[in-house]
Order: structure tokens, then C-alpha cells, then sequence
């Protein structure tokens, strides 16, 4: 008869959810967050703490990641899981923190249920997924992704550089290099993460398994005018940059249809116009620019698309145009493999789940660059995320933390299912 499948400790998980989420919330109850803040730093030092309370080997990486880990047999590849616990300004309590915490727990259980383990098992939090210095910096360092140009030219939206926030911190962000592994490190990689998105909710499912993730590209785009008087400057005389933004958004839709794909999304995120005095026609307008796509042959093709409007309207209006890449980050599929072992553990807790692509992007993307790679989801309330609206029942949560630890039982031992040498009961 073999051995029930282990679970986690959901009171101590959700003490730890609890925890983390009083950390940067703000009166509107969002999250606030961003890479390297004081809030997160605070974070940061609450889940080390954590990390070695459960018992776990710490270490922070050149890029700061927080890296836990649960030894297994020397020179065997780590299943690694994790997420990230920065956050969007005024952003949701489960984003990132989610896959952190459960992914600590996960650990800490099998370490008290005394699992013989064939690989060595690794929590991650990786540092600005969200993207405030451009996107996934600490999974990206982890790839072996970045340059010493990169990050030296890595800034927020407010022009602070990645090199000013860690220095203020008292790190060097260019011992992020040394932060890649190599692939001969890791086994595999898992995330359980919200959805963010409608699908689960509204099929009433508490697992997704998530079948390959969005490529992106986030470009800061000026177009450059002529400030003038608000009064005294005919229309036909203008050069008004705002206008050139406000073509370039009704033309948005058109741009998707004739260059995008179905599962095709564009934004723009962040305006910001100068002078900006309402008696001045604007002179320059800076805007944030995202395209998402699951086929990279699509993001290229959208991207000149975009290209070739605004060269036109920048043309036509007597503007000047140019824009920055901030992101470009691929596609990715996630593993056959990875999703078996996910399917098995959400069967084993007697839960259908539904495989889905996901429209966001996740730090799973750069860690398949080092190992096969598999994501869980669980529901969102109404969809909504980054937003302090975001919303997953603890029954999901606690589903979907047992789907990890079960998936990362049956990636990091040779059993179908770990068997433990301690009763359920022994952990409690
Ligand atoms: O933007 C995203 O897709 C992710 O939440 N960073
Ligand atoms: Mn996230
Ligand atoms: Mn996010």
C-alpha cells in the first residue's frame, strides 16, 4: 500500500502569506514593493530570517537573490522553485509572494518528513521581476543574461540607476554577473504562481498548468515637438506631441489586427508629457510601449509595426521619434516532463486541472534557459492582479501549494511519490 502523498503545514503557510503581505502595504491596501526599496529590503530580511528558522543553508546571490536550500546528494542537480517577493506599485499580496512562501514551506516539510531526495531542493526569490530597473534582473543574472552594459544601464522610470539603489544599499550591482549558474546546476525548475488572469475562475478550477509563458517586448518611446503658445499657434502650425501619442493609440487596434496574433495584447502604461502646462502645446511626450505574444516571429513582426506608425506620424506632424528597448524577454514552452509530474500531483489530490498558456511573464522564462521548466497556477478572483483587488481563496492556495510540494517530491526523488521515513504526524 504506498504511502499517502505529504502535505503542507497550511497554518504556518498562511501565517507566512500574512506576514509577508504586512510588509510595504500601504493604506490603499496594495503592495508597494519596488526592487530594492526600503519595503523590500525588509522583505528580503524577513524571508532570510524564515529561511534559516526552517532550517535551510542560505545564500545571497551577486544579483541578491535569496536562495534557501535543502541538500540531497553531493554534485546532483537542485530542483529549484520560487518566484519573487517584489511588487508593482500598489500591487496584490499574492504576486511573486505566493510561489516564495509556498515554495519555503514545500522545503521545510520535506526536510521534516525526512525525504531520502536524489537531487538537492533550492527556494528562490528572485530580485525585480517586476521589471522597476526593466524586467527580471535577478532571474535574468541567474541565466547568465546580463552584460556589465546592461545593468549599467539599467534606471527606473524616475531615471535612478541599478547602480545608484544597490550601491545606496552598500552592494556592487555588477557582482550580479557572477551570479549565473550553470545548467549542469539544475535539474528543473517550478512556480507556482496566481494567474492573473480570468480562465481558472471562471472554469471554477483550482489548478492550472501552465503550457508555455509570453515573450515581450517594454520600450520607452519620446516623440519630440515644439512647445508653443496655446492661444496663438494655429493647429495646422503645431508640432504637438501629444497629438502624435493620441494617433499612435487610436491606431493601436489596427496595429495589433494587421501585425498581431490572437493572443496578441499591446499597452501604454505610462504617459508623461512636457512642459506640461495646459496653456503650452507639448514639445515632448515620454510613454512606456508593451507588445506580448506566445510566438516570437509575431513580436518581431509587431514590432515593426509599431516602428513604421510612428515613423509616419512622426513624419507627418514634423516630430521627432526614437525609443529605448527596456525588455525584451522570449517566449518560452514549458517542459512535457515538468507538466506530467504537476498533472500526477493535482490528480493525487483528487483536483482536475487545465493546461493554459500564461499571458504573463514570470522568472520561469529566464530559468529556462538553465533546466526544463513547469508553472501552477491558481485562480484569480474576477482575473484582476496588480491591483490591491487581487484575490485567491486560501482553499486554491492551499491546493495549489500541495500540487508544489508533491511536484517537487516527485522531481527531486526516484519515486513516483517520496516515501517518508517520518509518519505525517511527526512534523506537526
Ligand atoms: O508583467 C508581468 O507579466 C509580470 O507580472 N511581471
Ligand atoms: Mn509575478
Ligand atoms: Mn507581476
Amino acid at each position: 500500500m504506498p504511502q499517502p502523498e505529504p502535505t503542507v503545514d497550511f497554518p504556518r503557510l498562511q501565517q507566512d502569506l500574512e506576514a509577508l503581505a504586512a510588509i510595504g502595504r500601504h493604506a490603499d491596501h496594495g503592495i508597494h514593493r519596488p526592487a530594492f526599496s526600503p519595503a523590500f529590503m525588509d522583505a528580503q530580511r524577513w524571508l532570510q530570517q524564515r529561511i534559516e528558522e526552517a532550517g535551510l543553508s542560505l545564500e545571497l546571490d551577486g544579483a541578491l537573490n535569496v536562495i534557501g536550500r535543502l541538500a540531497g546528494p553531493p554534485g546532483r542537480p537542485a530542483v529549484v522553485t520560487g518566484s519573487h517577493i517584489d511588487s508593482v506599485p500598489g500591487g496584490g499580496t499574492l504576486d511573486g509572494a505566493l510561489g516564495v512562501v509556498a515554495g519555503l514551506e514545500a522545503l521545510r516539510r520535506i526536510r521534516e518528513l525526512g525525504v531520502s531526495l536524489a537531487h538537492p531542493l533550492e527556494v528562490v526569490a528572485f530580485t525585480d521581476e517586476e521589471g522597476r530597473f526593466g524586467g527580471m534582473f535577478g532571474s535574468q543574472a541567474m541565466a547568465g543574461h546580463l552584460t556589465p552594459e546592461t545593468i549599467v544601464n539599467a534606471r527606473d522610470l524616475r531615471g535612478i540607476t541599478l547602480v545608484d539603489s544597490m550601491q545606496a544599499l552598500g552592494f556592487d550591482a555588477m557582482h550580479a554577473l557572477r551570479a549565473a549558474r550553470s545548467p549542469r546546476t539544475v535539474q528543473s525548475f517550478v512556480e507556482l504562481h496566481i494567474e492573473q488572469g480570468p480562465v481558472l475562475d471562471r472554469a471554477g478550477l483550482h489548478v492550472g498548468v501552465v503550457e508555455g509563458i509570453v515573450g515581450l517586448f517594454k520600450w520607452t518611446v519620446r516623440l519630440r515637438g515644439m512647445a508653443n503658445h496655446a492661444g496663438t499657434t494655429p493647429m495646422n502650425m503645431r508640432h504637438d506631441a501629444f497629438q502624435g501619442l493620441a494617433e499612435l493609440a487610436g491606431e493601436l487596434d489596427r496595429i495589433l489586427e494587421e501585425h498581431g496574433g490572437d493572443a496578441s495584447v499591446a499597452t501604454i502604461g505610462r504617459v508623461e508629457l512636457r512642459p506640461g502646462a495646459a496653456n503650452v502645446v507639448p514639445s515632448q511626450v515620454e510613454f512606456s510601449l508593451e507588445a506580448r505574444d506566445i510566438d516570437p516571429d509575431v513580436l518581431t513582426e509587431l514590432g515593426l509595426g509599431f516602428r513604421r506608425a510612428m515613423s509616419a506620424i512622426a513624419r507627418r506632424r514634423g516630430l521627432m521619434f526614437e525609443f529605448d528597448v527596456l525588455s525584451e524577454i522570449d517566449p518560452v514552452a514549458c517542459d512535457p516532463k515538468v507538466l506530467a509530474a504537476i498533472e500526477q500531483s493535482a490528480d493525487s489530490l483528487g483536483v482536475k486541472s487545465q493546461r493554459l498558456p500564461s499571458g504573463a511573464a514570470h522568472d520561469a522564462q529566464s530559468m529556462a534557459y538553465l533546466a526544463p521548466v513547469g508553472m501552477i497556477f491558481v485562480p484569480s478572483k474576477d482575473g484582476r492582479s496588480h491591483s490591491p483587488a487581487e484575490w485567491t481563496s486560501w482553499e486554491s492556495i492551499e491546493i495549489g501549494a500541495n500540487c508544489l510540494l508533491r511536484t517537487l517530491l516527485r522531481l527531486a526523488t526516484d519515486s513516483a511519490s517520496a516515501s517518508t521515513s517520518a509518519t505525517e504526524s511527526a512534523s506537526t
